[in-house]
């Protein structure tokens, strides 16, 4: 693994967990985490079992006892390590988005689908694929219970940004980072989006907001996304906020939405999906539930059902507990690594896919690319169609 902090620390447990809970085809050995902070990444290895610590990712790389790489370090370091990993003929798992710009985006999947050949496999983190409730959305889906789609809304609100004094992580970084709110969490509602509806925005109308335009410099200490303030201040150089406007390939209307502004949201991802035949609701912050409606039901009896999506008939939910007792949002990273496991023992190739990374990037870069030039419309570079 290269990177330790907070996707460090979400995947490690995935990977622990996936060798417990799932009995898995092959079982995952801890080889090595790789940072360029030693001691920070020897912590990581201390708790989490990593057997040694590498402070250069291309020392990792290398290692003939290494078969897979996982990549949870910042976007701009995504593509370099992903194309030398694949090179060296390792499975790569890399998070998401997939890379900072779409040349980069177009050189990991060309990299991806050259290895795949030899069998080695590449998969980007959209996690959130794995929370069951959206994974059963899919299904209903494709049993065309909800029938033709016309609406596809989407959110990912948070506000652990709402305090203008809140420090310059490098998720506000563009060099760092790519873009903000739009590339680190739109990004994963695009995904949802496509996996969901098995459509693709071919289309986007786009505005982009940043609000606060400089902020405290960030100290040494982080934790998942908060940081500590060091000293002196500088310039944010990504959106805070962004919201757009979509057409799919099947002709649905889609909007989508952004921001680390969102007061009192604290992980909110929300995806509401409407077809003739019915609609589904799931927002992750009451991430056990997926809200039903089916259209043929009696008007004296029609409504959004609450699903409560716990029970072993459920996708992944029987490699856990007794029905009822939910799951939470690392149980994403471990089915995330299970999925993997069974793919590479399978020998094909794992969803997402890098391709199906760079199809996020394309709609990225025409968000972009729209938000820029007056909102104007903008193809998705890429699309179907
Ligand atoms: O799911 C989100 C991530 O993709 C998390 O809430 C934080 O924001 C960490 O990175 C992004």
């Amino acid at each position: 693994m290269v990177g330790y902090a907070f996707m460090g620390m979400a995947h490690s447990q995935g990977w622990r967990n996936a060798r417990s809970f799932f009995d898995p085809p092959l079982v995952p050995d801890l080889v090595a985490i790789g940072g360029r902070n030693a001691e920070a990444a020897g912590e990581m290895a201390r708790r989490f079992d990593w057997q040694h610590v590498e402070t250069d990712w291309r020392a990792l790389v290398e290692r003939p006892d290494v078969d897979l790489v996982d990549i949870c370090t910042p976007g701009d370091t995504h593509a370099d390590i992903a194309v030398a990993a694949l090179e060296a003929g390792k499975h790569v798992l890399c998070e998401k988005p997939l890379a900072n710009t779409l040349e980069e985006a177009r050189r990991m999947a060309e990299a991806a689908e050259r290895a795949s050949e030899h069998g080695v496999r590449a998969m980007v983190g959209f996690t959130y694929r794995r929370v069951p409730a959206l994974a059963l959305a899919r299904q209903l889906v494709q049993e065309g219970r909800i029938g033709r789609i016309r609406h596809i809304r989407a959110q990912y609100l948070q506000d652990w940004l709402v305090d203008p004094e809140s420090p310059l992580s490098w998720r506000l970084q563009k060099d760092r980072a790519g873009s903000g709110a739009l590339g680190d969490i739109g990004a994963h509602v695009i995904d949802l989006a496509h996996f969901v509806t098995g459509q693709r925005l071919t289309g986007v109308s786009a505005l982009t907001e940043t609000f606060v335009h400089e902020r405290p410099l960030p100290g040494d200490s982080h934790h998942g996304l908060t940081t500590t303030p060091g000293t002196g201040r500088g310039p944010v150089t990504v959106d805070d906020a962004a919201v757009f406007i979509g057409r799919t390939d099947a002709g649905a209307l889609a909007s989508f939405e952004a921001t680390r502004y969102a007061t009192g949201r604290k992980n909110a991802i929300r995806l509401e999906v409407n077809g003739s035949d019915g609609s589904l609701a799931f927002d992750f912050e009451d991430m056990n539930v997926l809200h039903v409606h089916d259209a043929s039901t009696d008007a004296r009896e029609s409504g959004f059902t609450r699903v409560v999506v716990t029970e072993g008939s459920h996708p992944y939910v029987d490699h856990w507990w007794p029905a009822g007792h939910g799951l939470g949002y690392e149980h994403g990273f471990t089915h995330q690594a299970a999925d993997l496991i069974a793919a590479i023992a399978a020998g094909t190739d794992p969803e997402p896919t890098f391709a199906d990374g760079l199809a996020v990037q394309e709609v990225l870069a025409a968000v972009e690319a729209s938000a820029a030039n007056d909102s104007c419309w903008t193809p998705v570079a890429g699309a179907p169609g």
